[in-house]
């Protein structure tokens, strides 16, 4: 009795062929999307809500998503990337700890014929083919936005400490370069004092710790790069019995949930929208880059500013 007759040997070849005659996305021909995603961390509210609106959706949409928390360190994301490619995903979502060093790792993405999306943050690269598209916020905005919001709330004086987000990242070096630009025409403004605080809570109490400590009464305000560490720079005040909202002013970024919470106490003043809530923007371009649908190099989410006299009526409508 014939074992396989010379049609079904073919066809059999052919089924192992054309998989690898598909090159890296073997997953495509079984139809599920396989998306690598490096993630910066786990370092504040923001980011575990990123986290979690991406792979909410991937489930959703059935992708099957392979995630990696680099906790803030780039070399973790590179491993990652190469573990990505070395198993041929369809398609890499990063979101970049910091702007610089990923043009060696993204050419080997490209080479490998895996498309990269950014997510959320930024990277520094000499050639813009490497990435695809960035789906994320306009941080040059969000520090304008805050900076506006404080020179008309301090009628155009105050002397201001700011907390930085993590050094040599996107929003680090674009929220401060919004904000310096909306309060140069107030020369009232001052930045008396600028430190990381690294986006977590923890870091930026510390920090305000020892603001406190060197200009006491002079601080009239704080410009937080982000909620977290607002909500430490509040305790640090709290504890030197300064009020915090009242004897000092504080403007941050994010408008997570525990930053509307601290308005409606009256302890924070402002906090302007970043939305994570990226995941459907995300998977529809990774969806489009399979196919190799062009897309635009940028797709910026709305934002807008909330303080007090809305946080409590908005708060029961925040999804993150
Ligand atoms: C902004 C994002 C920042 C958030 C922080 O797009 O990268 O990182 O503002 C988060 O809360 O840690």
């Amino acid at each position: 009795m014939k074992l396989f007759s010379k049609s079904a040997l073919l066809l059999a070849t052919l089924c192992v062929a054309i998989p690898v005659m598909q090159g890296c996305s073997k997953n495509v021909s079984s139809g599920q999307l396989v998306v690598g995603f490096s993630q910066i961390g786990s370092e504040s509210d923001w980011r575990r809500a990123h986290t979690k609106n991406i792979q909410d959706e991937a489930r959703k949409r059935g992708i099957k998503l392979m995630f990696s928390d680099a906790q803030q360190k780039q070399e973790n994301q590179i491993k990652a990337i190469k573990n990505f490619i070395a198993q041929k995903v369809d398609v890499i979502i990063l979101a970049p700890v910091i702007t610089s060093g990923w043009e060696p790792v993204l050419r080997e993405a490209k080479a490998a014929k895996i498309p990269v999306i950014l997510s959320d943050r930024t990277v520094d690269v000499s050639d813009d083919s490497l990435w695809v598209t960035h789906v994320g916020p306009n941080l040059t905005e969000e520090g304008r936005m805050a900076g506006e919001w404080l020179a008309k709330k301090m009628n155009g004086k105050a002397n201001i400490v700011e907390l930085t987000g993590t050094a040599s990242s996107a929003p680090a070096r674009d929220r401060k370069i919004g904000f310096q630009n909306a309060i140069k025409n107030f020369p009232g403004m001052k930045i008396i004092k600028s430190q990381t605080g690294d986006f977590k809570r923890v870091t930026g109490q510390q920090v305000m710790e020892a603001f406190i400590a060197s200009e006491g009464k002079n601080i009239q305000a704080v410009y937080a790069h982000n909620d977290d560490m607002a909500l430490g720079a509040i305790q640090a005040l709290e504890a030197a019995g300064i009020k915090p909202g009242k004897d000092v002013i504080i403007v941050s970024i994010d408008g997570v949930k525990a930053a509307f919470e601290a308005m409606i106490a009256g302890k924070l003043n402002c906090s302007v929208e970043c939305n994570p809530l990226m995941g459907p923007a995300l998977f529809d371009a990774c969806e489009k880059a399979v196919k190799g649908i062009a897309q635009p190099k940028e797709m910026p989410s709305k934002e807008q500013c909330f303080d007090q006299s809305v946080a409590a009526k908005l708060i029961g409508s925040r999804k993150y």
